[in-house]
C-alpha cells in the first residue's frame, strides 16, 4: 500500500471487527530502525498490541518483541506519576510527592543560586536519546543556549562511528538496506548484532540469503546474527582495521581491485596499493586471531561478488581505534567498486541527508562558543572534579537530566555514582520510571511516553522522516519534555520564541523552513521519503567532498590535534587496551536482545528472557579457571569489578569475554554493574566512548 492509499485509514484510525481503533505512530527508541507502528487504542488512556506497520516498506510489518509488548511498559505499575522531592540521603529512594509548580520553582531557584555562586557554566543540562523525537529530545539545548549553561559534547554513541565513516565517504549517508533483499550477492554484517539491535536488517539479509547470496558476520562472539550467517569471523575486539587492510592486500594482489573505478572515484589508490602490499594475511592473522585462510577466503568472496553490501554497525567502533577501524572497512567497496551496483556498497547511517533546519528546536541562534563544552561520556571524571574533564572551568553543581540513565550507562560508573552522591550537587531528573539516576535526584519529574505526546523523527537505518501525534492521554501528572523546558525557561527568564510555541507549532515552522512537507501532511501520508536515488546514494555522482573522491587518506587532523597521531592510510592503529599478564582478557559489553540500553530492564518479559548478568567465556578459559556453567566469577580491572556467572561457549576466541546487557546495578551482588569496568578514555581522534575496549582479569569466586 502506498502512503497515499493509507491516508484515509490513518485519518480515521482503522477500526477492526472488535471495535478497537488502530492508529499510526513511530518507535521513539534509540534504535536505527525507527519503525513505523500501528498501535491498538483500546480507549483514551489504554493501548493494546503494537505492530510493525506495512505503510513503510523498510519496517515491512516487522518490529522487535520488546516494542510489540509496549503495553507492558506504558501501563507499568511502577511508572512515575507525580513530581517528587527527596527527603532522605542521596540515592536512598526516599521521596515525598509535591506539586508541579513547587517542583519547578525549586529547580529554577537552585539553578539561579548555583549560577550566582559559580557562574552559568556550573549548570549542565544532560540528556540523550531515550526518545529520538527531535523536539522532545533536543529542546533542552534551547534552554542551555539561552542561559549560557555548559555546552554539550555528545560522545556516548556515534562519535567514533560517525567520524570513521565520514572520514572516507564525506557524509553520513549511504546505500539503502532495502536493496539487499533483491540485489546483493554478498551481505556483510560488520561489528553489529542486528538480531538483537536492529531486527529489520535481518529481514532484508535473510531475503538475500534465500536467493543464494552469502551472509558473513564479523563479530567477536557467536551472536544470534552469526548463527544465521554462512560465515562467522570471530575476530579479536578492536582489530577490524587489520582484517580490512589484509583483505585489501588480497584484493589488489589477486586482481579484484577495480582500477577504472579507483582512478575516477578515489584519492590515493596507488599509495594505498603500495601500502597494503606490506600488510599480509599472516600479519593480520597474528593481530586479529583469525586464521590466514579465513582472511584470504573472505577477501576472495568479497572480491568475486559484484554487489557486495557491508552493513557497518556501531559495535566495532566502540574502541579507542574505532574511527580508524570504521574507515578501514569503508575502504573495501571503494577498492572493488561495489558501489556501482544495486545491492552493493555500504551503509552506516542515513541521518546526514535530511534537510532539517534545527535552529528553532535547539536555539542554535543563541550558541556562544566561548562557553565551555563538557564531554557526555566523561561524567564520572567531571563530577569528581577532574580539572581536565572540567575544561578548566567551575565544578558542575546543578543538572537537569532528561532521556538518559547515566547511573547505569556511563563508563567509569564508580566515579559517576560518587559524583551523583555529592551533597553540593543539585540534580533534577525528568523520567518515566524511578531509574537508578532518578534515585540520586533532588527533584524527580514524571515524563510522558511517546504515545502521549507529539514529535517527529529522522531515521538512521532508513530514509523516511516521520511525524507522530499523541495516541492516548498521559497518565497521572506526567508531562512532556517540552513542557518542562518551557516552564523552566519562564521561571529563569530565558527568552526564545521556541519556549512560547507548542510542539506542533515548532514542528510545522521547522518543516516549513526546511522545505519539507508540513506536519499534518507528513502524518497523513505516513512519512516523507528522503531517498536520494540510486546514483547519489551510491556516490556515483561523487563522494561528499569538494573533489568528489573517496579518501583513503583522511585528514584526521581536521577532527582535532589527536588526529595527528593516527596512521595516514588504513592500518591497525594499536592504541587499544591490550591484554597484560595481570589482565589477560578482553571484555566486550554488548547489547542484550530484550533490553534497549537501560530501557526495558523494568518490563517483566525482558527480565525473564535475559535471566541474569552472564560472562560468555571460551570453554578452555573457563576450564583453566576451574569454573563451570553458573559458577560466579569476578570480572575487573583498576577501575572496578563486579560479579557475574560464567557460561562456557564456543564461537569466540580464547581470552575474549562477553557480558551482554546494561543490567541495573541492583542486579549485581556487588551493587555495581559492568560499566564500573569500562573506560571513559576518549577514542581517537575526537573522543567517543570505548565500551568494547577493556582489558580485564577474571577470578573464580569461591
Ligand atoms: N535490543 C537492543 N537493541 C538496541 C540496543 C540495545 O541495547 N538492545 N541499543 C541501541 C543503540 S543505543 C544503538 S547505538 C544500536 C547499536 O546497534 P548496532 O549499530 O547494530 O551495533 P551493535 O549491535 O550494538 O554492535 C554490537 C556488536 O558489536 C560487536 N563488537 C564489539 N566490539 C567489536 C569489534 O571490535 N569488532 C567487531 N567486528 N565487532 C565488535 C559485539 O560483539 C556485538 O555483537 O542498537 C540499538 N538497539
Ligand atoms: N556497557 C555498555 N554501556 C553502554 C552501551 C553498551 O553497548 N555497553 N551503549 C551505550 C550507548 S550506544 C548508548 S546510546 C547509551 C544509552 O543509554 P541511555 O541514554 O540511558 O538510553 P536509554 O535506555 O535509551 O534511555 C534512557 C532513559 O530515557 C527515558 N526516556 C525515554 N523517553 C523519554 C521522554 O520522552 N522523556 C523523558 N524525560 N525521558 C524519557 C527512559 O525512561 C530511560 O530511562 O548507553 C551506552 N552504554
Ligand atoms: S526494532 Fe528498534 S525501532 Fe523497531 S520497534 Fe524495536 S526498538 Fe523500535
Ligand atoms: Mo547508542
Amino acid at each position: 500500500m502506498s502512503p497515499e492509499d493509507h491516508a484515509p485509514a490513518l485519518r480515521a484510525g482503522r477500526s477492526g471487527a472488535t471495535g478497537i481503533v488502530t492508529v499510526p505512530s513511530v518507535c521513539p527508541h534509540d534504535c536505527t530502525s525507527t519503525c513505523a507502528l500501528d498501535v491498538e487504542r483500546l480507549d483514551a488512556r489504554t493501548i493494546g498490541r503494537v505492530r510493525g506497520s506495512r505503510r513503510n516498506d523498510y519496517t515491512a510489518g516487522v518490529i522487535c518483541e520488546k516494542v510489540a509488548r509496549y503495553a507492558e511498559r506504558i501501563h507499568h505499575p511502577d511508572r512515575l506519576m507525580k513530581p517528587l522531592r527527596r527527603t532522605g540521603p542521596k540515592g536512598s529512594r526516599q521521596f515525598a510527592e509535591i506539586g508541579w509548580d513547587e517542583a519547578l520553582d525549586i529547580v529554577a531557584a537552585q539553578f539561579q543560586a548555583k549560577t550566582r555562586q559559580f557562574g552559568a557554566e556550573t549548570v549542565w543540562p544532560y540528556y540523550y536519546a531515550g526518545t529520538m523525537g527531535l523536539v522532545q529530545r533536543d529542546g533542552i539545548n534551547r534552554l542551555r543556549h539561552a542561559m549560557g549553561y555548559s555546552r554539550w559534547y555528545s560522545t556516548i554513541c556515534v562519535t567514533l562511528s560517525d567520524t570513521g565513516w565520514i572520514a572516507g565517504v564525506g557524509a553520513k549517508r549511504g546505500a539503502d538496506v532495502r536493496e539487499i533483499g533483491e540485489h546483493s550477492d554478498l551481505v556483510v554484517i560488520w561489528g553489529g548484532n542486528p538480531v538483537n539491535t536492529q531486527v529489520n536488517v535481518m529481514v532484508h539479509a535473510m531475503r538475500a540469503r534465500k536467493r543464494g547470496a552469502k551472509v558473513v558476520v564479523v563479530d567477536p562472539y557467536r551472536t544470534g546474527t552469526a548463527e544465521q550467517a554462512d560465515i562467522h569471523l570471530a575476530i579479536r575486539p578492536g582489530t577490524d582495521g587489520a582484517l580490512a587492510v589484509a583483505m585489501m592486500h588480497v584484493l589488489f594482489k589477486e586482481g579484484f581491485a577495480d582500477w577504472d573505478y579507483l582512478r575516477r572515484y578515489t584519492d590515493a589508490p596507488d599509495e594505498l596499493a603500495a601500502h597494503v602490499a606490506t600488510r599480509t594475511p599472516a600479519w593480520a592473522a597474528a593481530i586479529t586471531g583469525l586464521d590466514e585462510a579465513e582472511i584470504v577466503d573472505f577477501a576472495r568472496l568479497f572480491g568475486r561478488s559484484k554487489a557486495s553490501f557491508i552493513r557497518c554497525h556501531h559495535g566495532f567502533s566502540r574502541s579507542r581505534n574505532g574511527a580508524a577501524n570504521m574507515h578501514a572497512v569503508t575502504c573495501l567497496p571503494a577498492v572493488t567498486g561495489a558501489w556501482k551496483y544495486k545491492g552493493g556498497g555500504a551503509l552506516y547511517g542515513h541521518t546526514g541527508m535530511y534537510p532539517l533546519d534545527r535552529t528553532l528546536i535547539e536555539g542554535l541562534d543563541m550558541v556562544d562558543k566561548s562557553v565551555r563544552e563538557l564531554d557526555q561520556s566523561r561524567l564520572g571524571p567531571i563530577l569528581t572534579g577532574d580539572p581536565d574533564a572540567l575544561a578548566g572551568g567551575p565544578p558542575v553543581t546543578a543538572m537537569l537530566i532528561q532521556n538518559t540513565n547515566p547511573a547505569m550507562v556511563c563508563p567509569e560508573l564508580n566515579l559517576v555514582h560518587r559524583g551523583l552522591a555529592r551533597e553540593d550537587l543539585f540534580v533534577c531528573v525528568h523520567e518515566q520510571f524511578m531509574t537508578e539516576t532518578a534515585a540520586f535526584a533532588d527533584i524527580v519529574l514524571p515524563a510522558t511516553m511517546f504515545l502521549e505526546h507529539d514529535d517527529f523523527y529522522t531515521a538512521s537505518g532508513h530514509t523516511f522522516f516521520q511525524v507522530t501525534k499523541a495516541v492516548i492521554e498521559p497518565p497521572g501528572e506526567c508531562r512532556e519534555n517540552h513542557h518542562v523546558i518551557a516552564e523552566l525557561a519562564r521561571r529563569l527568564g530565558a527568552r526564545h520564541r521556541g519556549f512560547d510555541m507548542s510542539v506542533w507549532e515548532i514542528m510545522d515552522e521547522t518543516l516549513h523552513k526546511s522545505g519539507m512537507w508540513d506536519a499534518e501532511t507528513n502524518w497523513q501520508r505516513g512519512g516523507q521519503d528522503y531517498h536520494l536515488g540510486f546514483e547519489t546514494s551510491h556516490f556515483l555522482d561523487g563522494f561528499a567532498w569538494p573533489d568528489k573522491k573517496f579518501r583513503f587518506k583522511p585528514d584526521w587532523k581536521a577532527w582535532g590535534p589527536r588526529g595527528a597521531e593516527m596512521p595516514t592510510l588504513p592500518d591497525h592503529f594499536d592504541v587499544i587496551d591490550n591484554p597484560t599478564p595481570e589482565k589477560p582478557f578482553r571484555l566486550v559489553a554488548a547489547p542484550a536482545r530484550t533490553f534497549l540500553n537501560s530501557t526495558f530492564t523494568e518490563t517483566p518479559s525482558s527480565l525473564k528472557r535475559e535471566v541474569r548478568p552472564t560472562a560468555l567465556m571460551h570453554p578452555q578459559d573457563s576450564a583453566a579457571l576451574g569454573v563451570g556453567e553458573g559458577d560466579r566469577v569476578e570480572v575487573g580491572n583498576e577501575r572496578g569489578s563486579t560479579i557475574v556467572v560464567a557460561q562456557p561457549r564456543d564461537g569466540q576466541q580464547r581470552r575474549v569475554v562477553i557480558v551482554e546487557g546494561i543490567w541495573p546495578n541492583r542486579n549485581f551482588e556487588t551493587g555495581i554493574g559492568i560499566n564500573a569496568i569500562t573506560s571513559a578514555d576518549p577514542g581517537w581522534p575526537n573522543g567517543g566512548a570505548v565500551f568494547h575496549d577493556t582489558a580485564v582479569w577474571i577470578r573464580r569466586v569461591a
